[in-house]
């Protein structure tokens, strides 16, 4: 429709922050993953350490003790709603840890950072200053990006392919017993859509409550809806339209009508107004309890980080490439909750994200984004111990499985501390390092560790977060979280 008018709005935006880039240079960092991948964890964690500057020995510019000071901005006065650093914190930190409650939407805070450049002249030229904006944003949004090149029908078969997945299946039948029963000849009916819209709703709140870890089914905002709740906007549903929609002013046409207003409405300005302006980006991969859950997750997990990189990639749509003004040209995958594995295995961690994203990762590199990859654990709730038995010693970890969590027949209380033998991922590894696809990668792993063998060899359990010493120096132990701000934002300290 407007396209011209809404090109030339952003190229006069884009001119505008660029001019205010000339006076304050700042970096716009995008945080994104799937829900429960570990985002708001991260984002508190990186701020913790930053603002303490202390326990990052692998970031370089505090390491050579260049950083003079940090600090958090107050809030601008924009469209998103701030980061709340301090209640995640107390959280995670205060006397009774806890994680944090689930976010569900964006938002973003701004952190500025004081340095000693390491360059002759603008060293002499005194102190320069480095804002950081960090934006937190559910990866499912990006998933949306699909849609654009889908149409309703397509759409449609998909969902109706998805309820059909194992930990879909439980909840489906509701709202698929309603949609078989309906035609979708029949006249609109705004009643009837939204009864439609909200059993299907139901139906993926229901497969996520239950398997919060496990791939979920776009449009992103049926789930995190944000303030867009119970708007026409996202009032539609899949509907049975093999054979095409043949008739005017049918329900299949009003749902039709507002996917595509969906597209138009939500996911383009979502593009336009916060993607295109990122100027880093990292990605958070629960690879770990992805793996645990076997092949089909493995799979589907595969699918989606593909899906997420198309945002980034040369094949994205061109009404997007064209209004992208800065592209992101450094983008981090980071492998989270390395903690559930012993240090031994974090190299292996890392690999096995590198060769998931592998094919996606080679087409960004096109486009001339710098990729990188890291493990990583934002807030280590385990330790490392050493378990003796008839003369053999074993690596295992020591951490407080979060209450309520079963294993292996046990219920656990929340408060009693347990030793795993979490197993090794390294073996599977290097056997599927000679597997240049990603997918065969998956496939044999799980076959092996997962399916074939009872006694899977990698098995994740939630912990609670760790119960700091009161005088302890570091309230968030890390694992390699400086390595992943240094790949983020090091070389922009120099
Ligand atoms: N052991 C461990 N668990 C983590 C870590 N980071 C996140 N988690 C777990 O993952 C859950 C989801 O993390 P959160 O940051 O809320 O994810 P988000 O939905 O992406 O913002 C938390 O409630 C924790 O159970 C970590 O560094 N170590
Ligand atoms: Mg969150």
């Amino acid at each position: 429709m407007s396209n011209w008018t809404d090109q030339g709005i952003d190229a006069a935006l884009n001119i505008f922050s660029y001019a205010q880039n000339l006076v304050e240079p700042s970096l716009k960092l995008g945080v994104t993953g799937l829900s429960r991948s570990g985002k708001t964890v991260f984002i508190t964690s990186l701020i913790y350490h930053l603002l303490e500057r202390k326990h990052l020995p692998f970031f370089e510019p505090l390491r050579s003790g260049r950083i003079i000071d940090v600090y958090l901005e107050p809030h601008p006065d924009d469209l998103l709603p701030r980061f709340d650093y301090e209640g995640n914190l107390k959280a995670l930190t205060g006397a009774s840890t806890k994680w944090p409650e689930g976010t569900r939407a964006i938002s973003q805070l701004r952190l500025t950072i004081i340095y000693q450049s390491d360059h002759f002249i603008s060293r002499h030229l005194g102190e320069s200053k480095l804002h950081i904006d960090i934006i937190d944003y559910p990866g499912e949004w990006l998933l949306d990006l699909s849609l654009l090149e889908k149409d309703y029908q397509t759409w449609s078969k998909e969902a109706f392919e998805f309820a059909k997945q194992p930990h879909a299946v439980p909840f489906a039948k509701n709202w698929l017993d309603q949609t078989n029963k309906q035609d979708p000849n029949e006249d609109q009916n705004e009643a009837t859509a939204k009864d439609l819209a909200e059993s299907f709703t139901d139906f993926l709140n229901l497969t996520r409550q239950n398997e919060p870890d496990l791939p979920t089914f776009p449009p992103g905002r049926f789930l995190m809806p944000g303030d867009l709740k119970n708007s026409p906007a996202l009032t539609f549903a899949p509907l049975n339209i093999e054979n095409g929609i043949n008739k005017e002013n049918s329900l299949a046409n009003l749902m039709e009508r507002r996917f595509e207003a969906y597209k138009s409405l939500i996911i383009r300005p979502f593009y336009r107004q916060f993607f295109t302006r990122l100027d880093r980006q990292i990605v958070l991969v629960d690879v770990l309890s992805n793996l645990n859950a076997g092949k089909s997750h493995l799979d589907h997990l595969q699918n989606s980080l593909t899906n997420i990189l198309k945002s980034f990639s040369p094949g994205a749509p061109h009404w997007l490439t064209s209004i992208w003004n800065k592209k992101i040209d450094r983008l981090v995958f980071a492998a989270t909750k390395a903690d559930h594995l012993h240090h031994h295995n974090h190299d292996q961690l890392q690999s096995l994200l590198s060769q998931l994203t592998h094919t996606a990762i080679k087409k960004a590199e096109l486009k001339g984004a710098e990729v990188k990859v890291q493990a990583l654990a934002s807030l280590r709730a385990t330790r490392e111990v050493t378990i003796e038995e008839n003369g053999e010693t074993y690596d295992a970890l020591a951490g407080t499985p979060l209450a309520g969590t079963k294993f292996h027949g046990q219920v656990f209380d929340g408060k009693t501390e347990t030793i795993l033998f979490t197993g090794d991922l390294k073996n599977d590894i290097e056997n599927n390092l000679k597997s240049d696809l990603a997918s065969d990668l998956a496939a044999s792993i799980t076959d092996q560790t997962i399916e074939n063998d009872k006694n899977a060899s990698i098995e994740i359990i939630n912990f609670a977060p760790p119960q700091v010493d009161k005088n302890s120096q570091n309230k968030m132990p890390h694992i390699r979280l400086d390595r992943a701000l240094n790949m983020l934002i090091g070389d922009k300290l120099k």
